[in-house]
């Protein structure tokens, strides 16, 4: 039952990630062996499958390097791409990832609704001179995405605009962990990018595709993203004056899973959040003092109340 939920959940994203970004599906089909884009094999149980893949990661962290010294001295507005090698032969004194890296844990509901936490791996190389996006923000990003047997499947050099509710969930879980730069323009128009966030994560598949091979990345296979953040923009996707990131109600991280009226539109894309007739706009604070309205004192406030003063 949560298992199939959040199956739904998955693959809603996962199609939402593909019709964003049409351009990166089709450099992925690009760098793939075969047309086959999207291969579904069966689900696996969570904890268990989790265990493994950690158990390889860990591996992987304890036998490979990255070019950390690239990023020693690194200027304000240069990039430097993330390269990965085995230590050993000339490489043997390299230090390797698992002794430079930090770990975040991430909650993901199992098959009975247990929470299985998940460890991300990571490296900051600048932490940015701005503030952090959260898991509902735009973001604009350059990034390099990696598997565990050092495949590129995405390379962006220059930075594109990714909507963090559909991004797969590390990777946006990861961009909260960054801040943003300085943008300066320049005369002839152009823009300058500087002091943002870079760093490298690396998770297990279910923040990835889970199942779900696309392209060069195999079912169950975790994943690296080096990330650059160069800005974000806070986002309100249904224009109904209540922040996304405030419309997770539930506070899950996931936006497709809270949907108060239950007419199939999540809060977040539903200007009419409890289904009353009164758009949301018009009741989140009708009084406009700043404070969200709950008319009848319930605790729960009136745009997601449909039996507010009734
Ligand atoms: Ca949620
Ligand atoms: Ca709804
Ligand atoms: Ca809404
Ligand atoms: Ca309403």
């Amino acid at each position: 039952m949560y298992l199939a939920a959040y199956f739904i959940s998955f693959m809603r994203n996962f199609f939402k990630y593909i019709f964003y970004n049409f351009f990166l599906i089709l450099l992925i089909y690009s760098c793939s062996k075969d047309d086959s884009s999207l291969e579904d094999v069966p689900l696996k149980d969570i904890a268990t499958q989790y265990a493994l893949e950690n158990d390889s990661i860990v591996e992987f962290l304890q036998t490979h390097f990255y070019n950390y010294e690239n990023f020693q001295n690194l200027s304000s507005d240069n990039t430097i791409e993330l390269l990965i090698d085995t230590i050993s032969g000339d490489n043997s004194d390299k230090i390797p990832l698992f002794n430079q890296v930090s770990t975040i844990s991430i909650d993901i509901e199992g098959d009975d609704g247990e929470i299985i936490k998940h460890n991300m791996y990571y490296i900051i190389n600048r932490e940015g001179s701005g503030d952090n996006p959260t898991v509902a923000d735009s973001v604009f990003v350059a990034y390099k995405g990696l598997t565990l047997g050092n495949t590129t499947f995405d390379f962006r050099k220059t930075p594109v605009w990714l909507d963090n509710t559909s991004v797969v969930r590390g990777f946006k879980e990861f961009t909260t962990l960054l801040k943003r730069g300085d943008i300066s323009t320049n005369n002839d128009g152009t823009y300058l990018l500087s002091n943002y966030g870079i760093g490298t994560v690396i998770m297990p598949s279910a923040l990835g595709y889970y199942n779900s091979g696309t392209g060069s990345i195999s079912a169950y296979s975790p994943l690296i993203f080096q990330i650059n953040l160069s800005t974000y923009n806070t986002t309100d996707h249904d224009y109904d004056g209540v922040k996304t990131i405030n419309e997770d109600v539930n506070n899950n991280h996931i936006f497709t899973d809270d949907d108060t009226d239950g007419d199939g539109l999540p809060n977040y894309r539903d200007p009419d959040d409890d289904g009353d007739g009164i758009l949301t706009i018009d009741e989140y604070d009708a009084n406009n003092d700043g404070i969200i309205d709950d008319t009848d004192g319930d605790g729960i406030p009136d745009y997601l109340d449909n039996d507010e003063g009734k």
